[in-house]
């Protein structure tokens, strides 16, 4: 890329380098029955960061894409044997959405009308051949780019600021549909911090938040393979993958040691805090079930002194 020595374009590089840099690590599908097109734009997405498989026609594009949920770029030829290229579109968008696969249609000259049809069946994008290397390299971008914005604005919808951990919308989104699927294997945890409101009294609300954040880091490095959320102000929950309550008691029990022992800081104070936790299997058809046995136990830890689990 030709940079000219102004601030301007200076700063449209920069711009330019770090959209690239996402492409990073990012698999890109090239579905067209002619090597040489697959091999010129081969080239141009390499030179964009892309890992590039290739196909030779609709059908094992199909296959590629059922196989590989990671390739987030689709560069599909119309005229294909076996199945052409509208077909393999409205085949891929049956399972990936427009939110998870970014596609592009091509086609040679002379072949009007189709770019709308490429748009229709659920292409984002199309592209005549042949083009130009420039409008190729403008059009992907500018398609990744759409692809990325997506995938950030979900990042705000399903995650809580202040901590980073899933928030109480993706908690429930989440929750109802593993409750229609069956998740009587798990038991749901909701832990609530012990007299938090003094620890705000005492360090301010700043004091308290640098806590909350301590407590997410916590949570996450002790349950990484389960659903973390924050689903309250000083209240969380975990789905643990652990059918028999009285061993995921015993788990949390561990837990609550843990972060009883753990040394909070808030500047240089130091400090210990603890948490009560409330545990109940996913027997219930419906969240507010669970989450009311939930409940249930978390008053009861509060109850008989704080600092403990009840399960
Ligand atoms: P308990 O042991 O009974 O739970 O006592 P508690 O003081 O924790 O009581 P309660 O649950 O009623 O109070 C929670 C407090 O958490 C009240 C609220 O000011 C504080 N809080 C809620 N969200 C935030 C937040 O985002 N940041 C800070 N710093 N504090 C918060
Ligand atoms: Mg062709
Ligand atoms: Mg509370
Ligand atoms: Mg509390």
């Amino acid at each position: 890329y030709v940079i000219k020595d102004n601030r301007d374009s200076y700063l449209y590089a920069i711009k330019l380098v770090s959209r690239l840099l996402r492409n990073q690590g990012c698999k890109a599908l090239i579905a067209d029955d002619s090597m040489i097109s697959r091999a010129v734009m081969r080239q141009m997405l390499e030179k964009q960061l892309f890992t590039v498989f290739e196909a030779q026609d609709g059908e094992q594009a199909l296959t590629m894409l059922k196989a590989e949920q990671e390739i987030k770029l689709l560069l599909t030829d119309y005229a294909m044997p076996t199945m052409d290229g509208f077909e393999l579109v409205k085949a891929v968008r049956n399972f990936r959405g427009r939110d998870d696969l970014a596609i592009v249609g091509l086609s040679g000259a002379g072949t009007h009308g189709l770019s709308a049809k490429f748009i229709k069946y659920g292409a984002n994008d199309f592209l005549m051949k042949p083009f130009m290397n420039e409008e190729f390299h403008c059009r992907v971008m500018q398609t990744m780019e759409q692809l990325n914005l997506i995938a950030d604005i979900k990042d705000y919808a399903h995650r809580d600021y202040l901590t980073g951990l899933y928030n109480r919308r993706y908690f429930c989104q989440q929750m109802d549909k593993l409750l229609k699927t069956g998740i009587q294997h798990s038991c749901l945890a909701l832990l609530d911090l012990d007299l938090f409101k003094e620890i705000n009294d005492k360090y301010g609300h700043l004091g308290g938040d640098s806590i909350l954040t301590q407590v997410a880091q916590l949570l996450t490095d002790s349950f990484s393979d389960s659903l973390v959320s924050r689903v309250g102000g000083e209240e969380f929950a975990v789905l643990l993958a652990e059918q028999d309550i009285k061993k995921a008691k015993a788990t949390f029990d561990d837990f609550r040691r843990k972060f009883a022992e753990n040394m909070f800081s808030i500047d240089e104070h130091k400090l210990h805090c603890t948490v009560s936790i409330g545990i109940a299997r996913c027997e219930f058809p419906t969240l507010s079930e669970v989450m009311r046995h939930a409940d249930k136990a978390l008053y009861q830890a509060k109850a008989q002194g704080r600092n403990s689990a009840v399960g």
